[in-house]
């Protein structure tokens, strides 16, 4: 149970505390092997919006919606209208803005990458549009991720390709709007089975810094290798001043995009730790965008964003009971298991009543997952959309 004292410390931290929500968490999605369709499942961006600002109705938290261009945007710029009239009639607003480069067959040999000049113009014209898609919304983030790679040794020259990139990405940074950021975000392997353009932090960060100091790194949990120390990576990013933000969920194997904190909870809870001692070094600098990146394919997905977000909410507070001052002076002290038991005893801390207390007092419900079954919306949208999604078996997401 939380001291009075630390209950302070976790209002104000929950208080910060706002996270972003991706489209393609409300949407029908499955594996290579199957997908398992829900009746209650978004169908068009409609329903995605409406899916958000029900979870920003039980939260109180996830103000923004990052959006996947093709899947969200078709009709590129000509579609800004619509998403305007969603953010009007919804009261969330357009999040980061996410390039597609993955899944058109001119992709098939890489996009920014690829060693067809005429297949790179194309790629680098939707990243433009994005970028004015971005700026037509007022949105902050335009989030790139790349699928490019080989699979197979000495198939394709990843020095000609790191080549092509730099440029890519250097024409970007000059398109973007005095207060966009340009979030590059690395993965290791998947759908490139042998090498990945922009496989780890290190290629990310001279990546973001040669195309200038609007592009930042973007940390995806999920797309580290088995015992990566993915918090030290997360400190290194702060240190440098080029962490732009985060897509958090979790994994057992690989990129699995499971629920937040369902196999490691401690994980996040020592990545919030480095946020919190940047917060408490730098209260004026920025927080890095805080996002999920999942795809539900046997939770409800309403359910399981709900679940996230008071598991995000859970760890952060936790994270912020440590106090800065005694921990360090028991570090570098080498006092070791009393800085680990202050560390451990944070994250031990059952928070749950403090967070329940901090909704009531914001007119939020104390229980968002109760709050969401009682209120009868997941039965009523899969009365409203079932139809249609026993109709549609569409494409990824
Ligand atoms: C790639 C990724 C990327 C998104 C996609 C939905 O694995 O993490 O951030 O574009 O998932
Ligand atoms: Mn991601």
């Amino acid at each position: 149970m939380a001291r009075p004292q630390d209950v302070d410390r976790i209002f104000a931290a929950l208080d910060d505390f706002r996270i972003e929500i991706p489209s393609w968490g409300f949407a029908n999605t499955g594996t290579r092997f199957g997908k398992f369709s829900q009746a209650a499942a978004a169908t068009c961006i409609e329903e995605k919006f409406a899916d958000a600002a029900e979870v920003n109705r039980l939260t109180g938290v996830v103000p923004t919606l990052a959006l996947h261009v093709l899947w969200d945007l078709p009709r590129g710029t000509d579609d800004v209208g619509k998403i305007k009239q969603m953010e009007s009639s919804t009261g969330i607003r357009a999040g980061s803005i996410n390039p597609n480069l993955f899944q058109e067959p001119e992709y098939k040999f890489g996009s920014l990458c690829n060693p067809d000049a005429k297949v790179r113009e194309k790629a680098l014209q939707h990243v433009l549009d994005s970028v004015e898609i971005g700026k037509a919304l007022g949105a902050a983030e335009v989030s790139l991720w790349l699928s490019d790679g080989s699979n197979y040794p000495g198939s394709q020259s990843m020095r000609r390709r790191i080549g092509w990139l730099k440029e890519a990405l250097q024409q970007t940074h000059v398109a973007l709007g005095p207060d966009q950021t340009l979030l590059v975000e690395y993965k290791p392997f998947e759908p490139a089975f042998y090498h990945t353009d922009i496989a780890d932090w290190g290629m990310a960060l001279e990546l973001a810094r040669a195309a200038g100091p609007q592009a930042k790194v973007l940390v995806d949990t999920g797309h580290h290798y088995q015992s990566t120390n993915i918090e030290q990576i997360v400190a290194w990013l702060l240190e440098l001043g080029a962490l732009g933000g985060f897509h958090f969920n979790d994994r057992k194997y690989a990129d699995d995009d499971l629920t937040l904190g369902s196999i490691d909870p401690y994980q996040i809870f020592r990545i919030f730790h480095e946020i919190h001692f940047e917060r408490f070094r730098k209260p004026a600098r920025p927080m890095p965008a805080f996002m999920i990146d999942q795809s539900h394919n046997l939770k409800g997905k309403v359910e399981a964003m709900v679940q996230t977000i008071v598991t995000a909410q859970e760890l952060f507070a936790k994270a912020a009971l440590i106090d800065q001052d005694t921990l360090a002076e028991l570090q570098d002290s080498c006092r070791l298991v009393e800085a680990e038991e202050l560390f451990r005893s944070a994250f031990w801390t059952d928070v749950r009543p403090a967070l329940r207390e901090w909704r009531e007092q914001r007119g939020l419900a104390a229980d968002p997952l109760a709050a969401l079954r009682a209120s009868g919306y997941v039965e009523r949208t899969a009365g409203e959309r079932g139809e249609k999604n026993r109709a549609s078996q569409s494409a990824y997401a």
